[in-house]
């Protein structure tokens, strides 16, 4: 298959993803109940003996994803992505391959019971799954790597029998394409060092992917680590995946392959400062500054992927909620201007962002008092301009052609901070 052929076939399974631009990302586990995020038994250095306590008492009663589902719906999310292994090796799911899981935890398959929620809500639905293993016995200590876990003989495990991890690991995804329906995104975390691509056997597994489930689209780190996750392997096999995961930032001008041409891509978003459940971490983002990502991702052609972190009764934290419920207000009043949009080829304006869909661009007025509002390359090209969150006409102090107005008149009601301008 030409790389063209690739591509094309690739453009055609991401476009649902490009459409919905605004996702969920879950990270939970057993470390909610330690609740210093997901990464505390490595970054800890704690042992297999001294984690299981987490497993034996997990019993999160309150999982009720149906109300995890209405919140990204009501957010204005339109799919979302569950670790159903993180780092720390235990199973959401009920895999036959190992005891590590749910299912003999607390009796419940976590990921089928939100797989059967988000669909319900008409959401699309994705799987996280760790490529990294910190329980299984086959995998190679971690610590090798590039954390001080080598020094702790309890954590170290011998990584001669690593094919053996590799079966497992690759059963596991069969298990997770066969047993629960139709999956949209298989999120893979992450390769390190010489440890990326064939390592992980990776162009079987997405053959299998593509034998399985052919329309499911990957992010890219079967070859890039979370460091390099803004990166597109130009290799002709293409195994490296349908999008780049750029983690915690916004790349400053969209990601384009060696040819210049937009790939998908996909900013993973913390909405405090962890993945997992975190009980001190009180360094939320507002929902203005959520909006403000999620309209720059859009404007240079990416998505989000806003994560929370259920804590170990199995809620999304309070203000989790409140945040993503405020972002849905906004949604529901300028969805159209995020939804199916792209970068709009127009000068960056410098008191926001455009987005564009079709013949229609939205100005996205980011700040605020700035006075006359320029708008860079749009001279003599606009025909009417409206406020999209209610329709009503944009007071213009110069003519249409112009390539200013004044906003001034509207800083004055009290809206919310941010504007939608359709022009
Ligand atoms: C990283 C992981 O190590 C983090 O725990 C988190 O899952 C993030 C999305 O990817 O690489």
């Amino acid at each position: 298959m030409s790389q063209n052929q690739r591509i094309a076939e690739r453009n055609e399974r991401v476009k649902w993803f490009l459409q919905d631009r605004f996702g969920m990302f879950i990270h939970w586990g057993l470390y909610a109940i330690p609740a210093r995020g997901e990464w505390v038994r490595n970054g800890e250095r704690i042992s297999v003996e001294d984690y299981q306590p987490y497993f034996d008492s997990f019993q999160p009663d309150r999982y009720n994803p149906k109300e995890w589902a209405r919140a990204a719906k009501q957010a204005g999310m339109k799919y979302a992505v569950l670790t159903a292994k993180h780092h720390d090796g235990f199973c959401l799911f009920d895999s036959q391959l190992t005891d590590y899981k749910s299912t003999n935890a607390c009796g419940r398959d976590l990921v089928r019971e939100f797989l059967d929620a988000f669909r319900e809500e008409g959401l699309k639905v994705g799987l996280y799954y760790s490529l990294i293993d910190w329980h299984h016995e086959d995998y190679p200590a971690y610590g090798d790597l590039h954390h001080p876990m080598r020094d702790n003989s309890a954590y170290q495990r011998d990584p001669k029998t690593f094919p053996r991890y590799l079966e497992y690991m690759h059963g596991q995804v069969r298990e997770l394409l066969e047993n629960y329906g139709k999956l949209d995104i298989m999120w893979f975390d992450f390769s390190y060092g010489e440890m990326s691509g064939e390592k992980w056997k990776a162009t079987e597994l997405v053959q299998m992917i593509r034998d399985i489930q052919p329309h499911l689209i990957t992010d890219n780190r079967l070859e890039v680590n979370h460091g390099r996750s803004s990166i597109m392997t130009t290799d002709p096999s293409f195994y490296a995946g349908d999008f780049a995961s750029p983690e915690q930032i916004i790349p400053t001008a969209g990601l384009t392959d060696d040819e210049g041409n937009s790939i998908p891509w996909e900013a993973c978003i913390t909405l405090n400062n962890n993945w997992g459940y975190a009980a001190n971490d009180t360094t939320y983002k507002s929902a203005a500054t959520v909006i403000r990502k999620l309209v720059e991702c859009v404007s240079k052609n990416g998505n989000l992927l806003l994560n929370v972190g259920p804590n170990a009764q199995g809620e999304i934290p309070a203000e989790s909620l409140r945040i993503l419920a405020e972002v849905g207000e906004w949604m529901q009043a300028n969805g159209d201007s995020i939804y199916g949009c792209v970068n709009a080829d127009l000068p960056k304006p410098d008191w926001g962002r455009y987005t564009k869909k079709g013949n229609k661009v939205y100005a996205h007025l980011l700040e605020q008092n700035v006075g006359p509002i320029h708008l860079p390359g749009l001279a003599g090209k606009i025909k009417h301009a409206r406020l999209l969150s209610d329709g009503s006409e944009v007071f213009l102090s110069l003519p249409w052609n112009a390539e200013q107005f004044s906003v001034d008149a509207f800083m004055n009601f009290g809206r919310p901070e941010h504007y939608t301008y359709l022009l």
